[in-house]
């Protein structure tokens, strides 16, 4: 396989610079996410799954603490704070290099405080006006989704020209933004937001040409772990979407794939597989990663 024309940008202000796709594990600290159902609610639960993906060796974890399943109703901040806190807490003393996965400015705030050091916000600074005033302030790497509003009804809002160009053209419109805002954009990563007001065939589109992405000259991180889109691909016979517990071996090739496209993270709930993925990724796609000592 060639290796890439031009390298996409994979340096993110704040953050160590890694020779392959870094690898985001997911802390849902959620009675009700459709991808681990509710698994790791109780804090002790969350932290010692966190543990077992840093153990696995995952460069980030994402704990969040409300979930963005189509049709999810809201939690309010004071229930997301107690969930994500104490999580956040130990797992930061430990040494995690921790986001958080809110939509919420005091949120984050108070997960920044409590020893996160990225802020990943699915509404792109959409849903809370004094998001991007907070990361500005903060100064901590900020990971910007594409976004059309919240979960209960976003599958109407899945409607496109040409998903590829208005996804890109709407992320570029949502990076001046949050620059204008005072966030650095070397701080700035860039997400497609796989199944977040997008069908099956929009988010296949979007992952076949992150090319597209990346001429926005961000880093992209692209979550497709457990997704719909990989349920409705390995539907069976009857036409019943796989179910999310068995989507895994599906979002490792696909992480393989994404990673070999040059993205900066993939966010995943298999951690260990999907490390073995980037590293394949990284030996096929980079000619110099097998010459850098400690990767062969
Ligand atoms: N997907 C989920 C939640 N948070 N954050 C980012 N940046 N990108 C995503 O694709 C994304 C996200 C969906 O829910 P899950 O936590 O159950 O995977």
């Amino acid at each position: 396989m060639a290796a890439l024309a031009t390298r996409p940008n994979r340096r993110v202000e704040g953050l160590p610079a890694l020779d392959r796709c870094a690898v985001m594990g997911v802390v849902n600290v959620t009675p009700d996410s459709f991808s681990d159902g509710g698994r790791y609610f109780a804090p002790d639960a969350a932290i010692a799954h966190g543990r077992e993906l840093l153990a696995a060796g995952v460069d980030y974890l994402d704990i969040g603490g409300e979930s963005t399943r189509p049709g999810a109703l809201r939690v309010d901040a004071e229930e997301e704070k107690r969930r994500i806190l104490p999580v956040i807490r130990v797992l930061a003393g430990e040494g995690a290099v921790i986001s958080v996965d809110t939509m919420r400015a005091e949120v984050a705030e108070r997960a920044v405080e409590a020893g996160a050091a990225i802020v990943n916000d699915v509404s792109g600074g959409l849903a809370d006006p004094a998001m991007v005033p907070f990361v500005a302030a903060a100064e901590v790497p900020y990971i910007l989704m594409h976004w059309r509003g919240h979960s209960v009804d976003m599958n109407a809002r899945a409607v496109y020209d040409d998903v590829v160009t208005d996804v890109a053209r709407q992320l570029g419109d949502r990076l001046a933004h949050a620059v204008e805002g005072g966030i650095r954009p070397e701080r700035i990563v860039l997400d497609p937001g796989l199944g977040f007001a997008k069908t099956a065939a929009q988010d296949w589109a979007l992952v076949s040409h992150l090319d597209t992405l990346h001429a926005l000259g961000r880093p992209l991180l692209v979550g497709p772990s457990r997704k719909r889109f990989l349920g409705s691909l390995l539907a069976g016979p009857d036409g019943e979407p796989r179910p999310a517990s068995d989507r895994d071996v599906a979002t490792i090739a696909l992480a393989a794939l994404i990673a070999v496209q040059g993205a900066w993270a993939v966010r995943v709930h298999a951690a260990a597989e999907a490390i073995d993925a980037v590293r394949v990724a990284a030996a096929v796609g980079d000619p110099g990663y097998l010459t850098r000592e400690g990767n062969r």
